[in-house]
């Protein structure tokens, strides 16, 4: 009972923020709520509209602190796969998903939404994935082959029967789970993973290093929460910025650890950290990113682009007298970023709702 009234007060604070905001009549809004009620004492939960699902996933978005993409939040396209009964329909779904938001390169925001996690003892739906589309990472005597942020999860599909060609940019396959039914394994098809190769507009020796990237970042791990609703299998991609490919995956020490490899092509010397060789290798790897992406016909954002998107969603939202909360440490481009007005400005970090959350 009283988790079923805590479900109640959480639907009712949703269903009266977002009726409100979209204009509905207080009428209609008091009508659901009853309804809400009646359907949590008789079943123990509720379901969301097609237009509750949809809106809440457009403010988990605007709520996300860590997110500088949110200027488009209106534009997100919900995918309501509530209704699958088992894993092979959802991969059908994600399959879709990928080929219909990567749109031959002109990105478009999507989630798809799995049915939620109920109350009683069966397992929510999950996406073992942390991204639809990752690198494996193979640990080996001679350290790690591709991806080392994937090992754990790669040893875990190598333990469920996968076998990967063993190059430094294999794609993992989608290791999904739905109740108490066993893991299942699928393969994306090659034709659906669109990748980009990496090459800078003057510096040939870039193109030598065989660096490549996947169009497309699909977060396939957090929580969905709407209402008091869980959905746990609630995958959602935007477009890239070009720094987390070029200033991260491709640079950090423990991912790709690229930089020396850049400097070396480009002639600089690494003997002293005094030169800025560091700095000015992850500067013509950025553009190198950006570049390609560009040249392949995929919808790729620089970082001052995008903090003037994030401004434009900030003046949006005092407009309609809403308070921007964000989290500063995230905001900020990992590359240059006292350049950008995010340098300069504070964020409130409190956490809004409906939002997207991590989860074991
Ligand atoms: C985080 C950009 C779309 C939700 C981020 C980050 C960037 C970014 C740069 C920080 C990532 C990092 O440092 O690892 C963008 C851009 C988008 C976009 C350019 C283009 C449309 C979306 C969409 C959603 C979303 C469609 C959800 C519907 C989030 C969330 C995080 C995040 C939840 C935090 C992820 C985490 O903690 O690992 N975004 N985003 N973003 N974004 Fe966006
Ligand atoms: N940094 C991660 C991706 C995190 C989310 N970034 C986005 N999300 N752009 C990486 O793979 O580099 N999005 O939904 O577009």
């Amino acid at each position: 009972i009283a988790t079923e009234e805590r479900l109640y007060k959480q639907a009712e604070e949703y269903i009266r923020d977002s009726y409100n905001e979209r204009g509905i009549p207080h009428s209609h809004m008091l009508v659901r709520l009853s309804d809400i009620r009646e359907e949590i004492n008789e079943t123990g939960t509720y379901v969301h509209t097609v237009d509750e699902l949809t809106y809440g996933a457009k403010l988990a978005w605007r709520n996300s602190n860590r997110c500088i993409g949110r200027l488009f939040w209106e534009s997100l396209s919900v995918i309501d796969a509530r209704s699958v009964t088992n894993t092979d329909e959802m991969a059908h779904v994600l399959f879709r998903h990928i080929r219909e938001a990567t749109n031959e390169g002109r990105i478009k925001p999507m989630i798809s939404i799995f049915p939620p996690a109920s109350s009683s003892a069966v397992k929510p739906p999950r996406v073992w994935n942390h991204q639809l589309i990752r690198y494996a990472g193979y640990d080996t005597a001679s350290g790690v082959i591709g991806d080392p942020s994937s090992v754990a999860f790669t040893k875990t599909c190598l333990s469920l029967g996968w076998r990967g060609a063993g190059t430094a940019f294999d794609v993992l396959p989608l290791v999904l789970s739905l109740e108490d039914g066993e893991p299942g394994l699928y393969p994306i098809p090659e034709e659906l993973v669109k990748e980009v190769t990496i090459e800078h507009p003057h510096i040939e020796g870039i193109r030598e290093l065989g660096l490549r990237w996947y169009a497309v970042p699909f977060v396939a791990d957090m929580r969905l929460e709407i209402g008091g609703i869980q959905y746990t299998a609630a995958p959602f991609n935007g477009w890239y910025m070009g720094t987390e490919i070029g200033a991260r995956n491709l640079a950090d020490e423990n991912r790709y650890d690229k930089l020396r490899d850049v400097a070396e092509v480009m002639g600089l010397d690494t003997t002293s950290a005094f030169t800025l060789w560091k700095d000015r290798a992850l500067v013509e790897l950025n553009i190198a990113v950006l570049h390609s992406f560009r040249e392949h016909g995929v919808t790729i954002v620089d970082h001052h682009t995008a903090a003037g998107q994030f401004k434009r969603f900030q003046r949006n939202e005092i407009k309609n007298d809403r308070e921007v909360t964000g989290r500063w440490s995230w905001l900020i481009p990992p590359l240059s970023p006292a350049t950008t007005h995010l340098f300069h400005s504070s964020y409130d970090d409190v956490i809004k709702l409906p939002n997207y959350f991590y989860q074991k």
